[in-house]
């Protein structure tokens, strides 16, 4: 079993539309494990790196904007395979194409608010997560119903 970090995020659209709970619980009843967990209002300068590989794109200002415009939740899960699991349960970029049973399938209708981001793989996720959290805000820890978990 090879365990995976990734980052995730819920935009402040999720936020102030009070989907927290049930974003965070989609990723805590899959089974993966949440190491890492804050919210905070992301400065410029830190959306800038974040969507940086998007910086020649039309949208990048107003992305920028709307990122750094209100709280974001910022969240490290971990788990076997959970880089690709997390992309699958968040779902396709433009919601009206997300699968129904996705987060975006089921909460968004708008590519500019479509509530959460996650990370699109390992190299990204080391990146991101290296961006958004210190290294002492990681939490190791072992859950008490591990071996019901994995065999
Ligand atoms: P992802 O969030 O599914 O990884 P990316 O293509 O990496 O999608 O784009 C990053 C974010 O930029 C999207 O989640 C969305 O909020 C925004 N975005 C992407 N394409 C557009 C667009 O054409 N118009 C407005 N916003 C866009
Ligand atoms: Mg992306």
């Amino acid at each position: 079993m090879t365990l995976e970090r990734t980052f995730v995020a819920i935009k402040p659209d999720g936020v102030q539309r009070g989907l927290i709970s049930e974003i965070l619980g989609r990723f805590e009843t899959k089974g993966f494990k949440l190491v890492g967990l804050k919210q905070l209002t992301p400065s410029k300068e830190l959306a800038e790196k974040h969507y940086g590989v998007h910086k020649d794109r039309p949208f990048f200002s107003g992305l920028v904007d709307f990122i750094t415009s209100g709280p974001v939740v910022a969240m490290v899960w971990e788990g076997e395979g959970v880089i690709a699991s997390a992309r699958k349960l968040i779902g396709a970029t433009k919601p009206l194409e997300a699968e129904p049973g996705t987060i975006r399938g089921d909460l968004a209708v708008n590519i500019g608010r479509n509530v959460i981001h996650g990370s699109d793989g390992p190299d990204t996720a080391a990146f991101e997560i290296d961006l958004w959290f210190q290294k002492n805000e990681l939490v190791d820890w072992t859950p008490s119903d591990q071996s019901w978990r994995v065999e």
